[in-house]
């Protein structure tokens, strides 16, 4: 994600494990890099879905696989590449204008999103020729 900007980072989170298993804290402002105000989760999708196909014009979120896997596919107007979620060990923070489209979802996926808004449906960009155009 080189060519990607602060708007775009993989998160590594603190585990605490010993001999009874794991455990990750995710705390406002400290493990996730702004307020959250908002947790919804994705599940039960079909492995052949693809969801998203939306930027966010102000929205801060990072999205964690915490069972299962996905593939999501980032673009900031410019460049575009595919992230893997497999882990509940990371998170993959995406800021402001960046398009993104989730797929190749595992059958056992959960795809938790914190997020730093309430639900909005004014901050969707849902069509991509709008969303270059915001991005120019
Ligand atoms: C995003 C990706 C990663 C609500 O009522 N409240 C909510 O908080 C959310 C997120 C959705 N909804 C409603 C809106 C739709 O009627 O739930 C329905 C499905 O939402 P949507 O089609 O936007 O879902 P995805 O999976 O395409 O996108 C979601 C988020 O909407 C989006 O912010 O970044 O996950």
């Amino acid at each position: 994600m080189k060519n990607f900007s602060r708007a775009v980072q993989l998160i590594d989170f603190n585990v605490k494990g010993d001999d009874r298993g794991s455990l990750i804290s995710l705390e406002r402002n400290i493990s996730i890099p702004f307020d959250i105000q908002r947790v919804y989760y994705i599940f039960d999708t079909k492995t052949d879905v693809k969801r998203g196909f939306h930027a966010h014009r102000n929205l801060k979120q990072v999205l964690v696989c915490v069972n299962g896997s996905c593939q999501i596919l980032i673009d900031n107007g410019k460049e575009k590449t595919t992230v893997l979620l497999d882990s509940p060990n990371q998170g993959l923070y995406l800021e402001g204008l960046i398009w993104r489209e989730m797929f190749a979802f595992s059958e056992n996926c959960v795809l938790m999103v914190l997020a730093s808004e309430l639900y909005d449906e004014s901050d969707y960009i849902r069509n991509y020729e709008d969303f270059i155009k915001e991005c120019q």
